[in-house]
């Protein structure tokens, strides 16, 4: 695409001063426009195959579809790399690393300063969300990765409709550089005064692709608080009963913890009268609208997600979807050279393993495919993605769901007893840790709203914030929480998952309407066990039982923990949400 030029308009031109600046800094030996055509994808990867960052599939089997290995170091996001950039460091609370602002900017300054020269730089603006909605927003990404110019045109709508977006309240910046992929000067730094984002010496999507947890997330949850919306870290689906009705819910998990799957759920042999329509598997921005219920709209338009355990078995929907169009990244690869992860089911013969050594099962050391590989597709060739996802006014939201990986104490699903209590189910989760994020995998540690890694300010407003919607509007969601993860005593999962998962959006669904079955208990209500059983589900009644009990020791203890971390946040942290706490408190102590 050839540079916007004199423009007339204000903004489009403030838009092309900044990258004329940023070049100014970062010295490339040339700047290219991108266009987020096919013509350009296809050039971007043919250069990329020739110089060995990608690596052709089979593209008979697995048309236009690339291989892209990353640094071994450099695999998941970094939170430890990662600051939010502002004067006062109370502006971003005890979640979150700060620097100060004048500082980064320094540092920033002198990280970018000719970290281009001999490369080219390529300039991305794009749109987040539909065409022509008042919640879509423009951001401009420059960057000195293809890998990174190729996967925006698949996350976001790239090039001139962007700039025909740009309104009078303008656009995030987003610089990235691969420097020397350095870990020691590895920094993602968020300026929301700015809105401005700076990220050094990674190539890894959730650090690089800044249009995704950096803008969609992290900036936007500032401008969200600023102007009364939501920014969540929350899949969006549509639910159709056997009648043709349709509910949307939101649900906010942490990452790797199946939010993809849930959007895709292919429903059950039991279920096949039911439906799930895919509007997001990992961000929702909400708006209230003048009745007072909030409207979800999807920023993105593409997948970003976790590969392994993807099976015809668990996910026949995901499978099909990602044999075109896909770039894959740090997955094994096969002899036929197609791609295989853990998971996918018997593994051929001969493999390659991420990092591209030959791996034999049973002998080699490791997984073949990186747990935190990943597939980025578009999201518009998933045959079930709703109808309404282009809607520039977003969904209706009838239901917001919690949940994440605990093989303990928190029951398969139920419900909160208001908007406030919902509140509290969300600050206190407490889940075990994946992947996605660099870290040791499995440990517990608080991830309210599963927003730990993305709220771009003080936690404690942002539960301030939630709270202050109760004032704003009497049609709120419904909140639940949901927790398929529990663990028998032989280690093994009670509750089978994926797509008997729908048997819990039933169930939800049907709360909303007033009619599934709940028993009251101190921490919400909790389905009865005739109230989820559908014939030929399959799961023994003592099973389901086991699932929904609530251990009222363990729960204690749970709100003990959860005191010490909301004491924690300091205090900002909302005496409302304190009583909440000790409403959930006395429930228990009242059975005793
Ligand atoms: C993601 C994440 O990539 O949450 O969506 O890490
Ligand atoms: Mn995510």
């Amino acid at each position: 695409m050839t540079p916007p030029g004199e423009d007339s308009n204000h903004v489009r031109r403030s838009l092309v001063d900044w990258v004329d600046e940023v070049a100014d800094i970062t010295r490339p030996d040339s700047v290219e426009w991108c266009d987020g055509s096919d013509e350009e994808f296809r050039r971007l990867v043919h250069e990329m195959v020739a110089d060995g960052t990608l690596i052709e599939l089979n593209q008979r089997s697995y048309p236009n579809c690339y291989l892209h290995r990353s640094d071994p170091n450099d695999v998941a996001r970094s939170e430890e790399s990662t600051f939010i950039c502002t004067e006062k460091e109370d502006d971003v609370g005890s979640t979150n690393n700060w620097m100060g602002s004048g500082e980064a900017r320094a540092k920033m300054r002198a990280l970018l300063s000719g970290c281009m020269t001999g490369r080219k730089m390529y300039s991305i603006p794009y749109l987040l969300g539909p065409l022509d909605s008042p919640f879509s927003q423009v951001g401009v990404e420059v960057t000195d990765s293809p890998y990174v110019a190729a996967s925006m045109k698949i996350m976001a709508k790239v090039g001139h409709v962007a700039l025909e977006h740009l309104k009078g309240n303008g656009f995030v910046k987003g610089i990235h550089s691969v420097g020397a992929l350095d870990p020691r000067n590895k920094f993602i730094c968020h300026f929301p005064g700015e809105k401005l984002i700076i990220s050094m010496n990674s190539n890894y999507g959730g650090n690089v692709l800044l249009s995704k947890k950096c803008h969609s997330l992290r900036l936007a949850s500032v401008m969200a608080r600023d102007e009364g919306w939501l920014a969540e870290h929350m899949l969006i689906i549509g639910i159709e009963d056997p009648n043709g009705a349709i509910t949307y819910v939101t649900g906010a998990f942490p990452s790797a913890s199946g939010k993809t799957n849930l959007t895709m759920l292919k429903p059950p042999e039991y279920m096949k009268e039911w439906n799930v329509w895919a509007v997001s598997d990992d961000i929702a921005w909400l708006h209230l609208d003048p009745q007072g219920t909030f409207r979800a709209i999807n920023p993105e338009s593409g997948f970003f997600a976790v590969a392994p355990n993807t099976s015809l078995k668990t996910n026949p929907r995901i499978m099909e979807m990602v044999k075109r169009n896909t770039i894959f990244t740090n997955v094994a690869l096969s002899s036929d050279r197609t791609p295989w992860w853990e998971g996918m089911g018997e593994h051929p013969r001969k493999l390659w393993d991420w990092q591209g050594r030959v791996w034999i099962g049973g002998k080699s050391p490791g997984s073949a495919a990186h747990p935190n590989s990943r597939f980025t597709t578009p999201i518009r060739q998933y045959p079930f993605l709703s109808p309404e996802y282009d809607n520039p006014n977003g969904v209706p939201i009838t239901a917001m769901i919690f949940g994440g990986r605990r093989s303990e104490l928190v029951p398969l699903v139920y419900e909160s007893f208001s908007w406030e209590h919902g509140i509290l189910m969300g600050a206190m989760l407490r889940v075990e840790t994946t992947a996605a994020a660099s870290g040791e995998v499995g440990v517990l540690r608080n991830d309210p709203m599963a927003m730990k890694p993305f709220c771009g300010y003080n936690i404690a407003d942002y539960f301030g914030h939630w709270l202050s919607f109760r004032s704003r509007s009497d049609r709120l969601p419904r909140i639940f929480q949901m927790n398929p993860f529990r663990l028998g005593r032989d280690g093994r999962f009670l509750w089978p998952g994926y797509s008997h998962n729908l048997v819990l959006l039933k169930w939800i669904v049907e709360r909303c309407r007033g009619e599934a079955e709940a028993v009251e208990t101190p921490v919400g209500y909790v389905p009865t066990a005739d109230s989820l059983r559908i014939e030929g589900m399959g799961v023994p009644d003592a099973t389901i039982k086991e699932l929904l009990r609530v251990d009222e020791a363990a729960w204690i203890e749970e709100l003990e923990t959860t005191r010490l971390f909301f004491e924690s946040l300091g205090e900002r942290f909302p005496k409302a949400l304190m009583q909440e706490l000790d409403k959930e408190t006395v429930r228990f102590e009242s059975m005793r």
